[in-house]
């Protein structure tokens, strides 16, 4: 019932500024026109606006900002893979849940998996991710044989495509924390969650989960995020329409990733974007690894991603993962 909706989207939108009729919308599904008409009511609740007009048919006047398939497709190049198949739905436990699930009944490379407001939305290391309405809460299904060594760069490159994203649509470019954050001034704007599932060497799968603090008033947050979070709504006062940013995200990181599957260099061609964006480097830092605590100053990022601490004794240590304090 997903595919009709979609299917009777798909004709709204291809009528323009025209009329649809509901006999033709019920011919060309093959459903009867009561079945139409329980589909157009459905979404009207998601917020379409669609207009009846006795004789003509149906019209769309305006859409909600949700990736539907539909509407995001149209966004898109035709040239991206990613996001030319999607899953919407109002709530879920975790888009990345939800995008594993849909890998394991065979779903293709590039399927975005979003929802308006997320239950057990996840972070890294089994922490929880506040994912109220109005937040962007995406996850990007990857099949592509991605080179173990070469798994960090995801996230990495994830990071300079939100980044990118988040500048083309609002005139705010925030900072890049080493890893997975997006921040400005000092507080987290995005969050990425890339979950791997190798096979040996070779990487096979990946939901690469993105959540973006869009469109979540500031007194939103719980008390707890309250300094350390913020939302594009927050910092420039305009909601930030979210299939445009999914799209500009969506179309800078598809080329990238087929470079990563390719196994050529693909965060080293953004190094120096990602560098100019970054906040963490040249940083007193201390830095908790899955085995220890390192205190230092981040000296650098290689082609890998791989961060480089020299701690007060002047050793230097390569961080594969972890999180950074300042
Ligand atoms: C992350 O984890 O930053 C990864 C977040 C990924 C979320 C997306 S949403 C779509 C997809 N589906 C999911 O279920 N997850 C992904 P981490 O670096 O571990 O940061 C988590 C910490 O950030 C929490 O412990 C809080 O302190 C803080 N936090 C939680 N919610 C936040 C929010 N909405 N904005 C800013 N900070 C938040």
């Amino acid at each position: 019932s997903e595919r009709v909706r979609n299917a009777i989207v798909d004709m709204l939108l291809a009528a323009e500024d025209g009329y649809v009729s509901g006999q033709a919308m019920s011919e060309s599904l093959g459903i009867t026109r009561t079945a139409v008409w329980k589909h157009l009511q459905h979404l009207m609740e998601l917020g379409f606006a669609i207009e009846a007009v006795h004789g003509q048919g149906y019209r769309l006047r305006g859409h909600p900002d949700i990736l539907m398939a539909p509407l995001l497709r149209r966004r898109l190049p035709s040239a991206c893979r990613l996001g030319q198949d999607a899953v919407w739905v109002p709530r879920v436990d975790s888009t990345n849940a939800l995008a594993w699930r849909c890998a394991r009944e065979g779903a293709p490379h590039g399927l975005v998996v979003s929802a308006g407001e997320q239950t057990g939305g996840r972070g890294r290391h089994g922490r929880s991710w506040f994912s109220p309405q109005g937040g962007l809460w995406m996850s990007v299904l990857l099949r592509r044989p991605i080179p173990l060594s070469r798994a960090a760069e995801v996230t990495l490159l994830a990071s300079v495509a939100v980044r990118r994203a988040i500048g083309e649509t609002t005139g705010l470019w925030p900072g890049i924390k080493w890893p997975n954050d997006i921040v400005h001034h000092g507080r987290k704007l995005c969050g990425i969650l890339a979950e791997i599932r190798a096979d040996g060497e070779v990487v096979e799968q990946v939901v690469l989960g993105i959540g973006i603090n869009a469109n979540i008033p500031a007194d939103a947050f719980p008390p707890e995020l309250r300094r350390t979070a913020t939302s594009v709504l927050a910092e420039t006062g305009t909601p930030v329409d979210r299939l445009a940013l999914a799209a500009a995200l969506l179309a800078a990181f598809d080329p990238w990733l087929e470079a990563l599957a390719d196994d050529r260099p693909a965060f080293a061609e953004l190094a120096e974007e990602w560098r100019a964006a970054n906040v963490t480097l040249g940083r007193w830092v201390r830095v908790a690894t899955p085995t220890r605590l390192l205190v230092g100053v981040a000296e650098r990022v290689d082609d890998r991603g791989v961060l480089y601490i020299r701690t007060e004794s002047g050793k230097v240590c390569a961080v594969h993962s972890g999180d950074v304090l300042f």
